[in-house]
């Protein structure tokens, strides 16, 4: 131990036996309010793409599962993750390319951000994907994806695993070794024809507590924030901000990660905000910055960029923006323990 020992080797002595003095460092371990061991960060999605398509040549999702470089939090030393509960990764899956099934602990989200003509199939259904879907993998369901189209397609993938880790609840199991499918397959369109309305199929009970709907197409999306800004006041904080919701219960669309899409009008000035989740954000379509911690972080289309908890910050709009973001806010809510400060 640093610091000078107790009386008669005190300190030594029961860190022998594995015991840890509570009075010595306690706002180490307990925090009088949170202290993020990671940093507002930003990755430009150019940059990103020639990345991305340079691990084209490197790898296939044949060989690798899937060709996914990571968006590692500069400052998590050792620790792999964007923040500490959530994974922001890119995803590039190119013409005639087939990313195999397999299924995991984690849930998972794609954010549809280039290209045309690839799907994921989830459960046994190939779910089209176009730039600004939002498309849910629930926990433990079979999914893989296959481009059938003629030009590259990269998304962003989102996943709770820090938090899977944390709690050490993960579980993988590849596909069948042949390729063929792991789930009975449904038809096209089924997922959206049973839930794509304000309506379910009658009696139908949820399965597991994700939205049964699987893809929330951009134009609704759009239309829903449109709608917002043409009837109400922009929040001073955070714009025209919609959640994402099970159409089932009301909740959130996925149990451990809350999925939002703002709408910032041209020259917005967001007040400051914080709150007790991180949030990652991509940057659907405008352009403008996010003042934090010291810092600008000026983003562009597709852009990724990270809030930490807890830290203040302001959002502007150089033009008018739809921002995607995703953050453990749910979790927080189940727990009761989220909280969040304005001004
Ligand atoms: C995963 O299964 C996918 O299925 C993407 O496309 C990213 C990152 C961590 C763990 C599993 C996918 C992932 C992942």
């Amino acid at each position: 131990m640093a610091r000078r020992d107790g009386p008669g080797d005190f300190y030594h002595r029961i860190a022998a036996r594995n015991v840890l003095p509570l009075w010595v460092n306690t706002k180490n371990f307990v925090p009088w309010e949170p202290t993020p061991s990671y940093e507002p960060a930003l990755w430009n999605y150019g940059e990103m793409r020639d990345l991305l398509l340079e691990a084209g040549g490197i790898v296939t999702p044949e060989e690798a599962s899937r060709r996914v470089l990571v968006l590692q939090n500069p400052a998590l030393d050792g620790y792999q993750g964007t923040t500490r509960s959530l994974y922001a990764c890119l995803q590039l899956i190119l013409p005639g390319e087939t990313a195999p099934e397999h299924r995991h602990t984690q849930s998972a989200l794609r954010l549809i951000l280039e290209g045309e003509g690839a799907f994921t199939t989830v459960e046994g259904e190939r779910i089209p994907m176009k730039r600004g879907d939002f498309i849910i993998t629930p926990s433990m369901t079979w999914h893989g994806h296959r481009h059938e189209g003629a030009t590259p397609m990269i998304w962003l993938d989102g996943l709770d695993n820090g938090l899977m880790q944390l709690l050490d609840t993960t579980f993988f199991e590849p596909g069948r070794p042949d390729g063929a499918p792991n789930a009975a397959p449904r038809p096209d369109g089924d997922n959206e024809a049973r839930w794509g309305a304000a309506m379910r199929p009658f009696g139908a009970a949820p399965a597991r507590p994700t939205s049964p709907l699987v893809r929330y197409a951009f134009e609704e999306t759009r239309d829903a924030l449109s709608g917002l800004a043409a009837s109400g006041e922009a929040d001073p904080c955070r714009g025209y901000c919609m959640e994402f919701v099970n159409p089932m219960s009301g909740e959130a669309a996925m149990p451990t990660m809350t999925t939002l899409a703002t709408r910032l009008p041209a020259s917005f000035e967001g007040a400051p905000y914080r709150s007790t989740d991180g949030i990652v954000y991509v940057a659907i379509e405008g352009e403008g910055a996010v003042e934090v911690a010291g810092r600008t972080l000026e983003w562009g289309p597709s852009d990724v960029f990270v809030v930490p908890a807890w830290a203040s910050h302001r959002l502007r709009a150089a033009s008018e923006t739809v921002l995607f973001g995703f953050s453990d806010r749910v979790v927080q809510q189940k727990l009761g323990v989220w909280r969040e400060a304005r001004g």
